[in-house]
């Protein structure tokens, strides 16, 4: 499944760089963003709702949606994909873990140095302020308010037609920049900017394999194209590389 070239690559690199889409957390049973939503989130589209137009438009729709999808991502459990990363993060010298993903489900499966790029769905923050808020009185107003100045609190998350975290980006980028080798994986690579990263470390000369049981716009730019399930492949490659750089942290 792991061609020689790559096994070889992967024995030698010092630096790796991930980026992870929706795909990585499908086998934990959090559905992705181009899965048809199920049930009562059926009529609409993810792109409709993670705006601030459609939270300003309807704060009640857009905050009961992040209520039902933060309970999915609460009873998910981590699986085999991000296990398999977690266990990749120890076997290089340097190792960067961007998720595009929400769910905090790499660092619940023990990955350490995670980039959010598009924050997190368990935080909440102030839709004025734009602080996170760790706790408001009970109350049954949805969304409920702001305890410092009574706005609207939202999901701590980057919605569409906003920007990303300053810092967040800014190592992702200096890590796409920088690595020997960059896994693209469970990601539609539709989403800006994220979507321009593997392009840029390509571009930058590391080695790029794409990890997704589908075809992507970048699948045929990519070294290497695993078509098949994070959950099957990730803990294959982190088996391989076990073998290949035997002692752990080669060349650290
Ligand atoms: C920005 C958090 C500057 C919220 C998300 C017009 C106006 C304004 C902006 C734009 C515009 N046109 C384009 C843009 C830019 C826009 C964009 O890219 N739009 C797209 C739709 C064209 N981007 C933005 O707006 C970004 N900000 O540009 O700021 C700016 C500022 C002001 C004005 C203009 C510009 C912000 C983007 C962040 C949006 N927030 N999430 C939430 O979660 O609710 S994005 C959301 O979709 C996810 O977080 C994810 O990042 C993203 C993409 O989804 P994927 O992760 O790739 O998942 P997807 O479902 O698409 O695909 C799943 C993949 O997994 C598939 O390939 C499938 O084959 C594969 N798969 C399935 N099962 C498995 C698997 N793979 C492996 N194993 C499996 N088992």
């Amino acid at each position: 499944m792991i061609p020689e070239k790559l096994r070889e690559q992967l024995a030698k690199a010092r630096s790796v760089a991930v980026l992870t889409g929706a795909g990585v957390s499908a086998e934990s049973g959090v559905p992705t963003f181009r899965d048809a939503q199920t049930g009562l989130w059926a009529q609409f589209k993810p792109e409709e709702l993670a705006t601030p137009r459609a939270f300003r438009r309807n704060p009640k729709l857009v905050w009961e949606w992040y209520a039902w999808r933060r309970e999915l991502v609460a009873s998910a459990q981590p699986n085999p994909a991000h296990i398999a990363l977690a266990e990749l993060e120890l076997l290089f010298p340097k190792f960067n873990l961007i998720t595009q993903n929400v769910d905090g489900l790499h660092q619940r499966a023990g990955s350490q140095h995670v980039i959010e790029l598009h924050g997190n769905i368990t935080r909440t923050k102030c839709f004025d302020e734009d602080t996170v808020v760790e706790a408001w009185p009970e109350t049954d107003a949805v969304p409920p308010k702001c305890p410092k100045c009574g706005g609207l609190l939202r999901p701590d998350v980057v919605w569409f037609e906003e920007s990303l975290p300053e810092t967040a980006i800014g190592a992702a980028i200096a890590a796409s920049s920088t690595c020997d080798i960059f896994l693209s994986i469970g990601t539609s690579t539709v989403v800006y900017p994220a979507a321009e990263l593997p392009s840029l470390a390509l571009n930058r000369g590391a080695t790029v394999l794409e990890i997704n049981p589908a075809r992507t716009p970048f699948t045929d730019r990519a070294h290497f194209s695993l078509e098949g399930t994070a959950g099957v492949v990730l803990p294959v490659l982190a088996a391989v590389v076990k073998k290949g750089r035997k002692g752990g942290r080669k060349g650290a």
